[in-house]
């Protein structure tokens, strides 16, 4: 089975890994049936024992992570109901490379994230809400953009281009993360939030036949975590939300390379069937005569053949009751873009029910 990708994105100190630590610690527990795992002891050890460093009042400003230097990658294993049914890669790139004075085009690294949003489930993108402190929509505007999306927008606009003269539908869905939400909720709302990342993020958001999701998701790893100079408790606050709009898409990509690989498997089985039909109905010796297909290698196909869409039948089981699990848990994702407009929450609910229709084919 193929590993899925996430990419998260960010400017410098945005919380691109305090986020990775929350979502790991967090969905390690399990959060609605899913459970995610490094497949990896040694990341696994790190990871842990970084979400504890954070969890560490008494170190203040000392428990968070250093910044990043290097692209880290890390392998989970998504299990649903302690099955494992998805392996996937999250890749968390240092903030700034993408800064127009200091990045450089012909560089691996700059190739290599264009590779890794392209195959990606979803890309994330943090917005930090540094930003959204104080008052004055307008002051905001202009912070998110001079340090986020002045950066990131030109960025992905061009790659989008490139992608649709390559064939491909665009970028991935994208989950904007307002992070250290904590900061700013008493400063705005959905309705400003709304209005700032559109606005800094024009390129995404304005073109004609939009067809790019984007999800704004608010992110914090505690209400009350700044307190007493970082010495609050971390008391995560929607940290499950993007993995697992990340997790529905990879769910549906795998529904649809399942009715791709059992259509294909049945269209071998009739053939195999037929050519037994035929092999039945001559004699022996005209096929010595003329050739033909060997009857009892044809029988191992069918029952080869039978036995594989058996079992993809059976995994593709898995990803449908995983997948209905997640509707609960989307319900709490408000801004969402989609078909070139801000949907309401009837508009949401029929974006889930459209691409998850798959679900719905005869497997
Ligand atoms: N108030 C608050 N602060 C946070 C939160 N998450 C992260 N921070 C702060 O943001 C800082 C930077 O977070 P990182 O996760 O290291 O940022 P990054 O995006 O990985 O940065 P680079 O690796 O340099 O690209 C941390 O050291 C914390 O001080 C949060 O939920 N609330
Ligand atoms: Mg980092």
């Amino acid at each position: 089975m193929d590993g899925r990708k996430f990419t998260i994105l960010g400017e410098t100190g945005s919380g691109k890994t305090c986020y990775l630590l929350g979502m790991y610690y967090e969905m390690s527990m399990s959060v609605a049936g899913y459970t995610v795992i490094a497949t990896d002891p040694d990341a696994d050890k790190n990871l842990t024992l970084r979400y504890e460093m954070l969890k560490d009042k008494s170190r203040g400003q000392n428990r968070f992570p250093a910044g990043t230097d290097d692209v880290q990658k890390f392998n989970f294993n998504l299990q649903y109901d302690y099955e494992t049914i998805l392996p996937f890669t999250w890749v968390d790139y240092p903030g700034g490379f993408l800064d127009a004075t200091r990045r450089d085009v012909g560089s691996e690294q700059y190739k290599e994230v264009e590779k890794s949003i392209k195959e990606s489930e979803m890309l994330f993108i943090c917005i930090d809400g540094a930003n959204l402190v104080g008052s004055g929509t307008r002051n905001k505007i202009r912070k998110v953009k001079t340090r986020c999306a002045k950066h990131i927008n030109p960025y992905l606009t061009e790659l989008r281009n490139k992608f649709k003269d390559e064939g491909k539908v665009g970028l991935p869905p994208i989950g904007m993360l307002i992070t250290k939400y904590d900061m700013c909720q008493d400063d705005t709302d959905p309705d400003e939030i709304r209005e700032i990342v559109e606005e800094a993020f024009e390129g995404l958001f304005g073109e004609e036949d939009n067809q790019n999701i984007i999800a704004i998701i608010p992110v914090s790893l505690g209400d009350t975590l700044q307190d007493d100079s970082y010495q609050g408790d971390l008391d995560p606050i929607n940290i499950h939300l993007p993995i697992l709009m990340g997790i529905n898409f990879a769910l549906i990509d795998q529904l649809y390379e399942g009715k791709y690989l059992i259509e294909q498997q049945r269209e071998n089985l009739d053939w195999a069937r037929e050519q037994k039909r035929i092999e039945d109905d001559r004699w022996g010796i005209t096929r010595w005569f003329f050739g033909g297909y060997d009857p009892d290698a044809l029988r191992q196909e069918i029952n080869d053949t039978e036995q594989a869409i058996r079992n993809n039948r059976e995994v593709v089981k898995y990803f449908k009751k995983s997948l209905k699990r997640m509707n609960r848990e989307l319900d709490a994702l408000e801004m969402i873009f989609a078909n070139g407009t801000w949907l309401n929450k009837g508009g949401i609910k029929r974006l889930w029910a459209d691409v998850q229709s798959i679900a719905d084919y005869n497997f």
